[in-house]
């Protein structure tokens, strides 16, 4: 059989190259490791993921592949013969499995990071209760899926183990040589304690967000307030055992987020959107200046899914050409927010002149 043509640029101790490194030798495919030296860019890299600049990247065949649990997705895919599969046999175990890998990578890990790198103790005490709960969050769902064995994936390593897994290490650094030694003890400890931290949430302020970490429905919201100025407790839920608070708050649909001013709670984001920009809570609003500045990055990334929407629909109406495709469908359901955030802010963010095929 003819060697694969594959190089990995990366670094040995970076958890994200190591996740893509277990992939590939899961699947037993043999691949050039080319180094990168941490903190520098090479050209390769630069050319390569031009976007983040971020190892690791997987070259195919010439191809470059970026983003790890993408590179991970990927080999499954490609070397569906080979090995074991990463990811689990049914679409549901998938999607599961999908959704907790972004919820480490965008909540759990950047918590945890926090935790060693800011020195201010308020902010260090919550990134540690994020990092607390989280990992009893992960503990149940280890329990529904390794059904009793040892990995997540039962008997065999599968992608939620990868993407877990390579920070472990990381994790153990963090506990042994960085503060958190003093607050972070035993598993079963921090168990106990996160779910007393869960039960004396107290409501304080007039403003309070009952949210969970992981849902954009919140994040709609935060990004509302955050507009607006208004400071907010926010209220951590756990949807697995839905809190009297959120079961009062919203007794129909019993969801977050839930925004409780003076008392009376709000409910369903867009609602609770139109809420916040009715009421504005006393809130002032942020100059001009800042609001260009927040709205920037956001016209930088619509010209670049611009290109990326002229690169795959091939003249046609969805960037899964004639039919909706993936990212038809993660990018539409922003759009209702991005009216939002125009209408807010009277800005124009979907300008036709600019971005004209995503306009359409
Ligand atoms: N979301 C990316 C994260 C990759 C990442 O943060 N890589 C780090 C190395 S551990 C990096 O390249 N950092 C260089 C930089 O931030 O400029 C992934 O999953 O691949």
């Amino acid at each position: 059989m003819a060697r694969n043509d594959l190089k990995l640029l990366g670094a040995w101790p970076s958890p994200y190259v190591m996740r893509t490194r277990i992939a590939l030798n899961i699947k037993s495919l043999a691949y050039d490791f080319l180094e990168v030296q941490f903190g520098t860019k090479s050209e390769l890299l630069l050319k390569s993921n031009p976007i983040y600049k971020k190892i690791p990247v997987l070259i195919h065949d010439g191809k470059p592949i970026c983003e790890s649990l993408i590179i991970v997705q990927y080999i499954d895919e490609n070397w569906t013969n080979f090995g074991h599969s990463i990811l689990p046999s049914h679409p549901y175990d998938r999607a599961i499995a999908r959704f907790w890998a972004s919820y480490i990578d965008d909540k759990w890990f950047p918590a945890l990071r926090g935790v060693a790198a800011t020195q201010e103790e308020n902010a260090k005490k919550a990134a540690t209760e994020t990092v607390i709960e989280g990992l009893v969050l992960l503990e149940d769902v280890f329990k529904n899926c390794s059904k009793g064995k040892k990995f997540f994936g039962g008997d065999k390593i599968e992608y939620l183990d990868i993407a877990l897994g390579c920070f472990l290490g990381w994790l153990k650094i963090f506990v042994v040589i960085v503060l958190v030694k003093d607050v972070m003890p035993e598993t079963d400890k921090l168990a106990q304690a996160a779910k007393l931290l869960r039960k004396l949430a107290i409501v304080t302020n007039n403003a309070n967000l009952l949210r969970v970490l992981a849902s954009q429905f919140v994040n709609h919201v935060e990004i509302a307030l955050k507009i607006k100025s208004i400071e907010t407790d926010f209220i951590q839920q756990n949807m697995l055992n839905k809190s009297e608070l959120l079961l009062k708050s919203n007794p129909v649909y019993k969801k977050i987020p839930v925004l409780i001013h003076d008392e009376k709670p709000n409910c369903e984001s867009l609602v609770v959107l139109q809420y916040i920009d009715e009421a504005c809570l006393n809130a002032v609003s942020q100059g001009e200046d800042a609001i260009k500045a927040t709205l920037e990055p956001v016209f930088d990334s619509l010209v670049l899914l611009e290109d990326t929407f002229k690169n795959c629909n091939k003249g046609k109406k969805f960037f899964g050409g004639d039919k909706i495709g993936y990212m038809d469908i993660a990018l539409g359901c922003f759009l209702r927010l991005m009216r939002v955030t125009e209408k807010m802010n009277n800005v124009t963010l979907l300008n036709e002149a600019k971005i004209p095929g995503l306009y359409k």
